[in-house]
């Protein structure tokens, strides 16, 4: 493998918050009596809390203040920190957990590089807390993807330079703050379709393959 670095996206490739981040979500939009449904949840994959908001209020009428607007973030996060307590060891899957060790044993860096600022708590309910090589997250950075802050300091902290290290994310948000930042990337899910992407992959095991 031509990489020394990898750098995971958490959210969508290496466990799944989805269900969470929507159904944190849509408490708040009922509340304000907002429509929201998994395609406006799907636009948020990648992007911050606070960006978050700005696309579900895109629905409203009412103009809403900073205040009232951190506001209805922190009740959302409240809310999605205590389904995030149902995580296990089991919302990592096997393929996923074997993959990292693999790689970890072929010699290379590992690191997250996630929007989330609850990122050291999903890593700690699956048991990955101690497992990385390097960790970076919203609480890091001021901009968010597709801004590629997140992943230049997680390569920062592997001791590696961009174009030594491969990003794998499923958010285009993700893939374009990859390419901002001068990494190869590996697209999963919706991620694999974007124009920009360096590698197709279908599951996380295929980046054991990728020059095969
Ligand atoms: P939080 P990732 C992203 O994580 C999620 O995909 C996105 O849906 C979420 O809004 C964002 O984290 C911020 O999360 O509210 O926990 O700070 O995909 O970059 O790992
Ligand atoms: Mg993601």
């Amino acid at each position: 493998m031509r990489y020394k670095g990898i750098i995971f996206d958490l959210d969508g490739v290496l466990c799944c918050t989805d269900q969470y981040h929507y159904e944190a979500w849509k408490q708040i939009a009922d509340e304000i009596s907002i429509c929201f449904d998994k395609t406006i949840n799907n636009r948020l994959r990648g992007i911050s809390r606070m960006d978050s908001l700005d696309i579900i209020l895109e629905k409203s009428e009412k103009k809403y203040t900073q205040e009232e607007k951190e506001a209805l973030a922190e009740k959302k996060n409240n809310i999605y920190r205590q389904l995030l307590t149902r995580m296990t060891p089991e919302d990592v899957s096997q393929d996923t957990r074997d993959t990292l060790n693999t790689l970890r044993l072929r010699g290379i860096k590992l690191a997250v590089g996630s929007s989330s600022k609850n990122t050291k708590t999903i890593l700690k309910q699956v048991g990955l807390e101690d497992f990385f090589d390097a960790v970076s997250d919203g609480t890091d950075i001021t901009h968010s993807k597709p801004h590629p802050e997140v992943f230049l300091i997680a390569a920062k902290r592997l001791g590696l330079k961009p174009p030594q290290c491969l990003v794998v994310e499923d958010a285009l948000a993700g893939i374009e703050a990859a390419g901002a930042g001068g990494f190869d990337s590996a697209g999963i899910g919706e991620a694999a379709a974007h124009g920009r992407v360096t590698w197709r992959i279908g599951e996380i095991s295929d980046l054991l393959n990728l020059e095969k």
